[in-house]
């Protein structure tokens, strides 16, 4: 069990709803395609790209990881926030340790079942409040929301916390990710309202 509780240095603000956003109780859920079915005993999480070494891991191995909470807000383009959010999941961080990632990697695209994938710097990607989460507000995750991994990324626009990941690659260039190739910002920081490219 998780003991320590990170939070997302924007759930200290003394505005904590940022321009042109609405607050919402409830969570929609929103994906290009349909809710993948994801059976665990065949599910992996690959590490790849510029490492000194590929990884491969279970869902065993994964659940194995040592685990952190993060307290965040969520952002969606679209217009609502969802406030007081508590994650459970594997920290960035440890990925990092994991990898062995080579010096010229300046940044990750993160894939998803089915092929979505997103982009970002490695220092959007190592920020201490960016976690593969497994649970949320202390249930595991359902399916439309992410089961068994999804990505939480607080700082940006809730596009970028990918659903259903299976795992990350490090890259030299930059590429822009599914919804960042149909218009989305690049980045996507919601203070800056970086929405549509
Ligand atoms: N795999 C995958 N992840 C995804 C998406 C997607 O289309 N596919 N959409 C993103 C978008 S646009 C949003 S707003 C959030 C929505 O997450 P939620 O359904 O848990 O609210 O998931 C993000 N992650
Ligand atoms: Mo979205």
């Amino acid at each position: 069990m998780a003991e320590e509780v990170i939070k997302s240095p924007d759930t200290e603000r003394q505005e904590r709803v940022p321009p042109g956003q609405k607050l919402t109780g409830q969570w929609p859920a929103l994906h290009y395609g349909s809710v993948p079915g994801i059976d665990t005993s065949r599910w992996t999480f690959t590490i790849s790209g510029l490492v000194e070494k590929e990884r491969k891991l279970s869902y065993k191995e994964f659940m194995s990881l040592p685990m952190v909470k993060v307290f965040s807000d969520i952002h969606c383009v679209t217009g609502w926030s969802k406030m007081d959010n508590l994650w459970e999941g594997v920290s960035a961080s440890v990925i990092r340790e994991l990898a062995s990632i080579l010096p010229e990697a300046k940044f990750v695209t993160v894939h998803s079942e089915g092929g979505f994938t997103t982009n970002l710097t490695l220092d959007d990607f190592f920020q201490p409040d960016v976690l593969f989460a497994v649970k949320h507000n202390n249930q595991p995750l359902t399916p439309e929301h992410g089961y068994p991994v999804r990505l939480t990324v607080p700082r940006l626009y809730f596009w970028k916390s990918a659903k259903w990941v299976t795992g990350v690659e490090f890259t030299a260039e930059d590429r822009p990710g599914f919804w960042e190739s149909h218009g989305y910002h690049n980045h996507g920081d919601p203070w800056k309202e970086e929405r549509y490219s």
